[in-house]
């Protein structure tokens, strides 16, 4: 009977070994950044206190640039390999990427539902990270609710005062005049101070929040937004395979009303710093007359998909800082997606843009649909083309095409009747 039990002793001796070792093996393997096998749990501390808890998916794939193209496909087209494959993780690199938004604790349900959009279409096979930024601390409301949507990880900062304010250089009293003017000529948000601060925010400072210096690609996600498409690649590694810097799905016209010195401003900017106007750029787009005067075209920023460390480079903060200094924010109504859309037109190579077709948006109250029957079925697309703007006589999409010397989608004549 002694016996006996020092052997059922030493099974279990033996079993627990084991186990220990390859609890060993397992967790070592996370730490040195292999391909993960088991879900790890994350918490997320920040400067609003926020934290979040949540499993990345099993299988994701690890965050790197070293990578063969060849060995992952990445399907573009129906006849691509794997197209059809829009179940589970989706294998294969992932870009050092996070999706950004930036929203009130009130913006709650109507972020909810773009990530529900942006999670059933996209993010559920990829499980990229999502960061988002307010000026008041978040809520635990909106935190539990957004992390429970978001299959990647979810991060909540708060915006430090500097970023959030009038900086010092302004004339306050002048800036209330310029609002009441605005609010008697009924321009929109023209009497809005937050509004304000929310343009110049995304125009200089989102990108170097201290969540986001952990990223090198964002994609921009506004409250109450829908995709309407199934998206079959990851557009991040597309936008790095193919070196692009920044991209759009909507282009319009601004209102002259609220940046009628905008484009004073860039060309002193452009005249002071030569050096970061790019050869081969988009001022096509922007002007018609060669640079003279601003065409008011713009790409809209509530959606973006881009590069950080462009808008953190030495060129875009000196632009930033430039028309900051001009006051323009506060003395006029400076949007962030004509800011943004400049600097992209003057400073990228034309290549550098990318007008992503295959991504059906809409924000009220424009809808990008796209264009070509046989696409839309392919990509289980619930729009409706007669929806789509790019064609409009408001859009300046047919500009873009022009400036790039390529053929617009067949199909388009149809959708141009406004
Ligand atoms: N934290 C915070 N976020 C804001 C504030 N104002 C706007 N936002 C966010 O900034 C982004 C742009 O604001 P919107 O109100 O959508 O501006 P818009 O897209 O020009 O106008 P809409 O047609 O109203 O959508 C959204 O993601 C908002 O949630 C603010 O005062 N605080
Ligand atoms: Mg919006």
């Amino acid at each position: 009977m002694a016996t006996g039990s020092a052997r059922y002793v030493r099974y279990i001796l033996v079993a627990f070994f084991v186990l220990a070792v390859f609890y060993f093996v397992s967790n070592s393997a996370d730490v040195t950044g292999t391909l993960r096998t088991t879900p790890p749990t994350t918490t997320t501390q920040n400067a609003a206190g926020g934290s979040s808890t949540n499993s990345a998916s099993p299988n994701a794939g690890k965050i790197t640039t070293d990578y063969d193209p060849a060995q992952y496909s990445m399907p573009l087209t129906h006849t691509d390999p794997g197209w059809n494959d829009l179940t589970g993780i989706r294998d294969g690199p992932r870009m050092n990427a996070t999706f950004v938004t930036l929203a009130r604790n009130s913006d709650v349900w109507e972020i909810a539902k773009s990530i529900r959009h942006v999670e059933d279409r996209f993010n559920r096979r990829y499980n990229y990270d999502w960061v988002f930024l307010n000026d008041q601390p978040f809520d635990d409301l909106f935190k539990n609710v957004t992390a429970s949507l978001v299959s990647g990880k979810t991060h909540y900062g708060l915006i430090p005062k500097e970023h959030w304010s009038f900086p010092e250089w302004i004339d306050k009293d002048k800036a209330e005049k310029v609002r009441q003017d605005m609010k008697e000529r009924k321009i929109i948000y023209g009497d809005s101070i937050s509004y304000r601060h929310m343009c110049r925010f995304e125009s200089g400072f989102f990108f170097r929040q201290e969540l986001m210096l952990n990223y090198e690609w964002y994609w921009r996600v506004e409250p109450s937004v829908e995709l309407f498409c199934d998206i079959h690649y990851d557009p991040f590694r597309f936008m790095h395979e193919n070196k692009k810097k920044y991209s759009f799905v909507l282009s319009l016209y601004e209102y002259i009303e609220t940046i009628p010195t905008l484009w004073d401003s860039v060309k002193k900017f452009i005249k002071n710093h030569p050096e970061h106007v790019a050869a081969g750029n988009s001022m096509g787009f922007l002007s018609d007359d060669g640079g003279d005067s601003y065409n008011r075209c713009h790409f809209w920023s509530n959606f973006e998909i881009g590069n950080l460390n462009w808008l953190r480079s030495k060129a875009y903060i000196d632009y930033f800082e430039s028309l900051d200094r001009d006051g323009g924010f506060f003395y006029e109504r400076w949007g962030d997606a004509p800011v943004h859309s400049i600097a992209a037109g003057i400073m990228l190579h034309k290549e550098e843009i990318h007008f992503f077709n295959d991504i059906a948006y809409y924000h009220v109250p424009f809808t990008h649909c796209p264009t070509g029957q046989e696409l839309r079925t392919q990509l289980k697309c619930h729009c409706n083309p007669d929806d789509n703007f790019d064609w409009k006589g408001y859009s300046c999409t047919s500009k873009y095409y022009e400036v790039n010397n390529r053929d617009k989608p067949e199909g388009w004549e149809q959708e141009s009747k406004d």
